[in-house]
């Protein structure tokens, strides 16, 4: 019996410290990798696996938008709200859009990643050419700045794809054991 407790704390130990280990992870986000949206002010939500450090001017993080052509519809300055980084756009090209971001982790490591979403204008609207959502100190520049490459959050899915194996393999040592048949026997 203490085996197998000591087989369950090994395994709620590596299923549930393995983030402690690892830094901040991107866990939710809006819009969601290839979603379809409808043209107007598009908001980019990134929210993390835990606070973010915010910069004094913004610096060290960017959420660059980029159109199909590659040409940037935003100046790449990101809001930063506790574990939550934000950008808006206001756009109304029907397309394919890419977003790079890069945010300073809470152990002061940054990180990064980049994914797409789609427009469609259906409604014949019309963008602000004027819209800027924030300012930073440093906006983002094609010239010096390449935007962060494609960068999977295999540690994130990792984690979750482990996490039935892990509860199959804590029911097959914790579940009671069937006494054998001849104890069955013996009982009748
Ligand atoms: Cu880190």
């Amino acid at each position: 019996m203490k085996f197998r407790l000591f087989a369950a704390s090994v395994l709620f130990g590596l299923v549930f410290g393995t983030p402690a280990i690892a830094h901040e992870q991107l866990v939710d986000q809006q819009p969601t990798p290839g979603q379809q949206l409808e043209a107007g002010v598009v908001e980019i939500l990134l929210d993390f696996s835990d606070d973010l450090i915010e910069l004094e001017d913004a610096a060290g993080s960017e959420i660059v938008i980029l159109d199909a052509s590659g040409n940037p519809v935003n100046n790449g300055c990101a809001v930063i709200d506790g574990r939550r980084a934000i950008a808006k756009a206001d756009i109304d090209q029907a397309g394919s859009y890419q977003v790079g971001w890069r945010v300073v982790s809470g152990d002061g490591h940054p990180i990064s990643g980049s994914f797409s979403f789609e427009v469609t204008n259906d409604s014949g609207y019309v963008a602000d050419p004027n819209y800027i959502f924030t300012d930073c100190a440093n906006p983002y520049n094609p010239e010096t700045t390449s935007i962060p490459a494609e960068s999977p959050q295999y540690l994130y899915w990792l984690l979750w794809a482990s996490l039935p194996i892990a509860a199959l393999a804590l029911f097959l040592v914790l579940r009671p054991r069937k006494s054998s048949p001849n104890k069955a026997d013996d009982q009748k």
